[in-house]
């Protein structure tokens, strides 16, 4: 693979990208896997270990990149969400990978990767099946990456059922994040989302299998807890299954010590072949799974900004350059450690980031206080076009995903992302398609903020309700408020909800 040299210039700014051919980034753990913002309220020694995570800690997403290596092909249970038949390099849902590595490609793949992104602070194993449910290639693959790469923190995503046999090896590891999937504590409820599971031996069905799989889950967390581990716990919210039941979830966990709780929506498709997909189970709307977070809010603290990326997802949140790093494109032979001039690259872009942290957070609190200053008691969605770095600087033709901001008179806060999955612009022409299912996504959205957008898209949203404006550069918390109040100054020209 041929070696490319980031400029400088662009590393800070560098985001994600789209892959070749212009196809919306793909998307990783069927269990997927979540944070907390600036650290006000994180004890120093454990802001150390979140900082530069992207999945636990918000602010970190903006600035640094994970990749997945899929080396766990075998699962322990089955989820009514999950087929990991299906095997498709447009997909975009856990489970998922393009092609499955031995720990020696994992290594080489990591290398390849951190070489050429500078971004990456992260590597996680998610998959295609469950990281505990193949231990020996998910433990060597982390003990040589640890030793080739220390500057990375080692991450894992399981179902739970076998973490309790695993926790002294974690530690042992220095593994330091493992988010588990925890859809139920009430074994009747987790008997509707697990047909089976596997263990010591045999198969079990039904609520004994749930009850076993409930118990090991919680006594793996209270280990891993007691440890020192930050465990993050996923929850799919399947509306009618367990969307009530999530609330006694969310509060199990914050007593036992969880670090982030991440809701996920159920994604449910004919298409993928699994059992909810089949039988027309719906995922959650937009709307529904915001509800249910405001609803936990007091609770374990939530992870709000979660892509449900795909086992072999590299990258920045949002997108997926996995395609650039297919094995086939990676030279042979592992190297024992990163060319210097690639770990100068990397040390220098973590000083930039520094800085712009600071310089990011000034200006989220003036935006704060800009929204404050709002006569009116109005609250309002914003989504932005965002590829790094905090800032508005994606065309509205090149988002594929949009990162949603509730704005009002508390303050501007992340709460969810939209993802239609497609973009505007395809090679230099407008996709009416596709415009139709970006408005679609946006609903009950009043504007959009980007850097730049055409007429025809701009007079589609806005007969669709949902103002755009222009904020090439600006930090994304600056711009939000700024919009929010232009139009609470000349009131009703926004859809505000109170
Ligand atoms: Fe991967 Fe998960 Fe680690 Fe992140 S993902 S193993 S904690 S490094 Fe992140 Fe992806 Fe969501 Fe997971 S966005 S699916 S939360
Ligand atoms: Fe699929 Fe196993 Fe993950 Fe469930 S735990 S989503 S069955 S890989």
């Amino acid at each position: 693979m041929q070696r490319t040299i980031v400029p400088f210039q662009s590393i800070a700014t560098a985001g994600p990208r789209r892959e070749a051919g212009g196809a919306p980034a793909r998307q990783a753990c069927a269990t997927g896997c979540g944070a907390k913002d600036a650290g006000e309220d994180i004890a120093p020694e454990v802001w150390e270990r979140v900082k530069d995570h992207p999945c636990y800690n918000a602010e970190a997403h903006h600035f640094f990149a994970r990749m997945h290596v899929g080396v766990a092909p075998a699962c322990n249970i089955q989820c009514h969400y999950c087929n990991r038949k299906y095997d498709c390099a447009n997909e975009s849902r856990p489970g998922v990978v393009a092609e499955r590595l031995t720990p020696d490609q994992a290594v080489r793949k990591v290398m390849a990767v951190a070489a050429q992104v500078p971004q990456l602070s992260v590597v996680g194993i998610a998959g295609p099946g469950d990281a505990l449910a193949n231990p020996d290639k998910t433990f060597a693959t982390c003990e040589r990456v640890a030793h080739v790469l220390p500057d990375v923190k080692l991450c894992l995503s399981t179902n739970g059922l076998a973490l309790p046999d695993h926790v002294s090896r974690i530690v042992a590891l220095g593994i330091s994040h493992v988010t588990i999937t925890i859809n139920a504590i009430d074994p009747e409820i987790g008997a509707q989302i697990y047909p089976w599971i596997s263990f010591a031996g045999r198969r079990i069905t039904g609520v004994e299998g749930a009850t076993i799989l409930r118990d090991r889950q919680l006594l793996g967390l209270d280990l891993l807890v007691a440890a020192g581990v930050l465990v993050k716990v996923n929850s799919v919210l399947i509306p009618g299954v367990n969307d009530r039941h999530l609330k006694a979830v969310n509060a199990e966990v914050k007593r036992r010590g969880v670090f982030l709780h991440n809701v996920m929506p159920l994604i449910s498709d004919p298409a993928h072949g699994t059992h909810y997909g089949l039988t027309g189970q719906r995922g959650p709307t937009a709307q529904e799974l915001k509800a249910l977070q405001d609803e936990l809010a007091g609770g374990a603290s939530l992870m709000r900004h979660c892509q449900q990326c795909r086992a072999d997802a590299v990258g920045m949140l949002g997108s997926d350059r996995s395609a650039e790093f297919a094995m086939d494109l990676i030279p042979e032979g592992e190297a024992a450690a990163l060319a210097p001039e690639d770990q100068v690259k990397r040390d220098v872009y973590r000083e930039v980031v520094e800085r712009e942290r600071a310089d990011r957070r000034r200006a989220a609190e003036a935006a704060d206080a800009l929204a404050a200053a709002s006569a009116e008691e109005h609250r309002m969605l914003v989504a932005v076009c965002t590829e790094g770095g905090g800032r508005i600087n994606l065309h509205f033709g090149e988002a594929a995903q949009f990162p949603v901001y509730e704005v009002d008179r508390s303050g501007v806060r992340l709460v969810g992302h939209r993802r239609p999955r497609t973009h505007y612009c395809k090679d230099g022409h407008g996709d009416q398609d596709a415009l139709d299912a970006i408005t679609a996504a946006l609903d009950g959205v009043a504007a959009v903020l980007c850097s730049k957008i055409g007429n025809r898209p701009r007079q589609r949203l806005e007969e669709a309700g949902i103002k755009a404006a222009e904020y090439p550069g600006d930090y994304i918390e600056s711009a939000v408020a700024a919009f929010f109040r232009s139009v609470a100054a000349s009131a009703g020209t926004g859809r505000l909800t109170a």
